[in-house]
């Protein structure tokens, strides 16, 4: 079948969610980039809503973060969800609530005028008081979603962290992550990971900080 091939758009957290993936299940992959401002014919021909992530496995396409990461999950053992049904549910269940995180965030940073951007940080901080008690103690100053050990769960929030951590370098303003201790060692403890370290390529932090400030945003206009 060959090796799969992903396809990206650097600044994209979705496609990183798979990127962190292939890379903790060492999987052999190629990737591809594409503009999604200047979408190519062939990539246009093979994602059905022309978003990113596309994983091309042989002559089959999948689409979907979710669903390619279950695919790579079930394909590349041991599998990174836990074995029971009803806690893997919850999992997913946890995944999509960082999905909706993502969203926020990219509406946060994305608002037109101030009153919209607070709005959607403060909708990112109503998220983070749901999320700190769903969260076990750390140990040892580590901390995972499900404790002590990494989870596909976990690499539905990866991207999300990093991405304010980004924002964080620019100011204290932008650390959303102050008053939610749990949150915030979850995050130092994913960003530490090899893995997710290397699931953007070396120019993305400072791209993504030129991406907001390019679409003259309220929060653009701060950093
Ligand atoms: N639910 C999708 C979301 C993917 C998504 O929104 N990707 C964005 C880039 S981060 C995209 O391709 N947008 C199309 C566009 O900008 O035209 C997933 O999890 O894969």
């Amino acid at each position: 079948m060959g090796k799969p091939t992903l396809i990206s758009f650097k600044l994209c957290p979705y496609v990183q969610r798979s990127v962190i993936n292939l890379l903790e299940k060492k999987v052999d992959y190629e990737i591809k980039y594409i503009d999604l401002a200047n979408k190519p014919d062939w990539f246009l021909k093979i994602s059905p809503f022309g978003r990113v992530p596309v994983l091309v496995v042989g002559e089959e396409v999948l689409f979907e973060s979710a669903v390619i990461n279950e695919y790579l999950d079930e394909t590349n053992l041991p599998s990174l969800h836990p074995k029971d049904p009803l806690v893997k549910a919850k999992h997913r269940a946890w995944a999509e609530f960082a999905s909706a995180l993502l969203v926020d965030q990219y509406l946060w940073t994305m608002s037109k005028d101030e009153a919209e951007s607070n709005k959607k940080r403060d909708e990112i901080l109503s998220k983070f008081k749901i999320l700190e008690p769903v969260l076990l103690e750390p140990k040892d100053g580590k901390l995972f979603f499900a404790g002590d050990s990494m989870h596909l769960v976990d690499t539905a929030y990866a991207p999300f962290f990093m991405r304010l951590d980004f924002l964080k370098a620019k100011g204290a303003e932008f650390d959303l992550g102050r008053g939610f201790p749990k949150i915030q060692i979850w995050s130092d403890t994913l960003l530490s990971l090899p893995s997710v370290k290397n699931s953007v390529l070396p120019e993305v932090p400072n791209e993504y900080i030129e991406f907001i400030k390019a679409h003259n945003s309220w929060l653009g206009g701060k950093l």
